[in-house]
């Protein structure tokens, strides 16, 4: 499948229904009255980013997009049927302008997030809408409102940790494929890598995605060679790994080069962490390669990696830097992400947190202090004397129920006769 990371669509929401006339005729009912129904509401065009896609290609074979139109209202009061939305399904990292293409409209980077592009026409208001005590049979019903129509472009902006730049040959694919399960193709001519390429890099107990990028020259960012549009996709990058071809001479200069299309490229691509590789060492002569390193080292102002994508040497010594780098800003993003602690809403959240919440919504800090008021006390236990050993246990001690009389003790009630059925005759004959 080929990877296409612009594209143009042409949007259009749908109209909303048209309110409907009509009057209720029934046998034996005089004065129906109006009794036409609401139109629909027209579909909304959505965007949304979804896990499973990787380019836009989607779009270079449907440029056109349009929701569904809401129904017309009929009699009997009946509301017509809603339109259809029209969902564009996008990769996550796409980003989505108006039509001069730098208008930035949304930025979808997590997998499920959806955004209204254009709204669906309302539907208009039936006859019944209108009735009152002046005007009882309104012969006249609202059109539904017109739909929206818009033009969007698509960029997609992978979502990358790292990202691999260099000139042509610098043996980005190569690195690329030697940390990771990725295969791009290889191979000993120019601009070999014409789209992006990401691979999941697996390095201690960290892993994180690293993305090959074309080869940049020097005028990448007036059109020479592939141009530098591409950089977009670095633009989401934790860091940057720079990989200097060292069989080649003027390997300073190459990194000046390089440096200066970042810097025309802009969006703040110059200003990321930067790891600085001298690569292919396996093939560099012994004598040449601290004059070279010393020279990049010069050139770039930081400690230079000596790397081989063929002989692995150095690579994992990269990996850990980078590693670190990214793991520096995802810590940094999730501090600074704000903690969202969402009111309850419905009455069902609201007694989740305190049963006793009242149907009508209180404000929090009264309802704070209902739970508060409601708690039960927490008893202290009862306290029991030890039983000593060989002693039989204490008895209970029995506390009258009543209160003492104030001259003497408390006199137990005595507790009613009772009587057999026999007595109870030979009482009753007594009486006689
Ligand atoms: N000796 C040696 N050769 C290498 C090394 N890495 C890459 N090469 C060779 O360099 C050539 C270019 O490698 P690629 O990985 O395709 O380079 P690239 O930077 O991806 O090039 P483009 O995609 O054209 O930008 C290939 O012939 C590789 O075999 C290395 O570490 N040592
Ligand atoms: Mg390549």
């Amino acid at each position: 499948m080929r990877f296409l990371d612009v594209a143009k669509v042409y949007a259009s929401s749908g109209p909303g229904g048209n309110g409907c006339v009509a009057f209720r005729r029934e046998k034996f009912i005089e004065y129906g009255g109006p009794y036409g129904g609401d139109g629909g509401r027209g579909g909304d065009v959505v965007a949304e980013a979804v896990e499973n896609l990787n380019t836009l290609i989607d779009y270079r074979f449907q440029q056109h997009v349009k929701a569904g139109k809401g129904e017309g209202g009929k009699g009997k009061v009946m509301t017509g049927a809603n339109g259809a939305d029209a969902v564009m399904k996008v990769p996550v990292g796409t980003q989505i302008y108006e039509e001069d293409g730098e208008s930035l409209i949304a930025d979808l980077t997590e997998a499920g997030q959806r955004v209204r592009l254009l709204r669906g026409g309302n539907g208009g208001f039936g006859n019944t809408h209108f009735k009152s005590s002046t005007n009882q049979a309104p012969d006249f019903a609202m059109p539904g409102q017109p739909a929206q129509e818009a033009i969007f472009i698509l960029k997609l902006k992978l979502i990358a940790d790292a990202g691999l730049i260099g000139m042509p040959n610098a043996g980005k694919s190569t690195f690329l494929s030697r940390v990771s399960a990725a295969r791009p193709k290889i191979a000993d001519y120019p601009f070999t890598t014409l789209e992006p390429q990401l691979g999941v890099v697996k390095i201690d107990e960290s892993d994180f995605v690293l993305a090959d990028l074309p080869g940049l020259i020097e005028g990448a960012h007036e059109g020479v060679g592939l141009g530098d549009r591409f950089l977009g996709h670095a633009e989401r990058c934790a860091t940057i790994l720079h990989l200097i071809d060292g069989t080649g001479d003027g390997v300073a200069k190459t990194y000046r080069t390089i440096r200066r299309e970042l810097e025309a490229y802009g969006e703040g691509l110059a200003g990321k962490p930067e790891i600085v590789a001298l690569n292919k060492v396996d093939a560099i002569a012994e004598k040449d390669l601290a004059k070279k390193k010393a020279a990049l080292e010069k050139a770039s102002g930081q400690k230079v990696h000596v790397i081989s994508g063929v002989s692995g040497e150095g690579i994992s010594t990269v990996l850990r830097a980078m590693a670190r780098q990214i793991g520096d800003r995802r810590a940094a993003r999730a501090a600074a992400r704000p903690v969202i602690v969402r009111e309850p809403v419905t009455r069902a959240e609201r007694q989740a947190r305190n049963f006793k919440a009242p149907v009508v919504a209180k404000s929090a800090a009264a309802e704070l202090e209902m739970a508060v008021k409601s708690a039960r006390p927490v008893r202290a236990p009862k306290r029991t004397k030890p039983v000593e050993a060989g002693k039989p246990p204490p008895k209970p001690r029995n506390k009258p129920k009543s209160k003492p009389r104030a001259g003497g003790k408390a006199k137990a009630r005595p507790a009613p006769a009772r009587h057999s059925a026999k007595q109870r005759a030979k009482k009753k004959a007594a009486r006689r």
